[in-house]
């Protein structure tokens, strides 16, 4: 691969916020590589945005050897792959359901912060990204291991943060609120009126706000570390109050 634009890895980006964020860092002059598990989606976004999609499981240790083998440069890695399922109280949670949060979201931005670091240390002006959410700063009813995983990846962004000081790699984490994307969709096991009942008579934030908010960050200069942003809908004020027009209750 040979390029002079300077190289964003986005995982997740076969949908919403991974997907916009790859359009919006093609768009500031990145060359864009694209990681996700449903290939087609994720050609089509490539082809759209003049990126390169490569298949990838952030599960899956192989898969993110194989995918990390064919990036040799980069300078961005916006660790965005996740997701919630189930909204069980923690008294009757899946274990699996929590298992899959876990790798998902924890252990696969470890994955795929261990496979490029020295790559990101190497461009002399590095950069991760985090997605974490407003359930990693709040517990709330039915949270659980969704909130486990994001408290840990904020965690995680901490200790990487302290332990790069003096690197030139600059680490963020970007906490989003409500956006509608399919993330209700998974959460509700494709159940869409559950998915949609998020939403009713709030006007979310769109996979795009959030995608703007990345490429800002993405694009200051390497002196600027934004720690960490939570990005509202002007409806919402916490995990759990959001104003809803119809009903006039949060
Ligand atoms: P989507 O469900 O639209 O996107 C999730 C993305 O993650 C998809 O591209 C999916 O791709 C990918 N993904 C899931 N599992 C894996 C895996 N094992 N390997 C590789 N990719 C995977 O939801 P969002 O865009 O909303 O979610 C993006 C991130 O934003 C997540 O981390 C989510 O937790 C976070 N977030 C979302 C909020 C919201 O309200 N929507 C709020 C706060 C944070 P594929 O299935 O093709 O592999
Ligand atoms: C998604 C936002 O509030 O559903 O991270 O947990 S929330």
């Amino acid at each position: 691969m040979t390029n002079q634009k300077p190289v964003a890895v986005v995982t997740g980006a076969s949908s919403g916020i991974g997907a916009a964020s790859a359009r919006a860092l093609a768009a500031a002059d990145f060359d864009v590589i694209l990681g996700a598990r449903r290939i087609e989606k994720l050609q089509s976004i490539a082809e759209e945005c003049g990126g390169t999609a490569i298949a990838l499981d952030v599960t899956d240790d192989a898969s993110v050897a194989a995918f990390a083998e064919q990036v040799p440069n980069c300078s961005l890695l916006v660790n965005n792959a996740g997701g919630a399922v189930g909204v069980e109280p923690v008294a009757e949670a899946s274990i699996s359901d929590w298992q899959w949060m876990y790798d998902t979201n924890v252990l696969g931005t470890l994955r795929l912060t261990q496979a490029f670091l020295p790559k990101l240390i190497d461009s002399g002006d590095g950069q991760v990204i985090n997605i974490g959410s407003i359930a990693g700063r709040e517990a709330y009813e039915g949270g659980g291991g969704y909130n486990v995983a994001k408290f840990g990846i904020t965690a995680m962004t901490r200790s990487l943060r302290i332990e790069l000081l003096g690197k030139p790699v600059r680490v963020c984490q970007i906490d989003p609120g409500m956006v509608n994307t399919e993330f209700s969709t998974v959460r509700f096991r494709g159940d869409q009126d559950k998915a949609d009942a998020v939403y009713a008579g709030v006007e979310p934030l769109t996979a795009e706000d959030i995608a703007d908010t990345i490429a800002w960050v993405a694009t200051r200069p390497a002196r600027v570390n934004f720690d960490q942003i939570l990005v509202l809908a002007r409806d919402q004020i916490s995990a759990k109050v959001a104003y809803r027009r119809e009903t006039d209750q949060g």
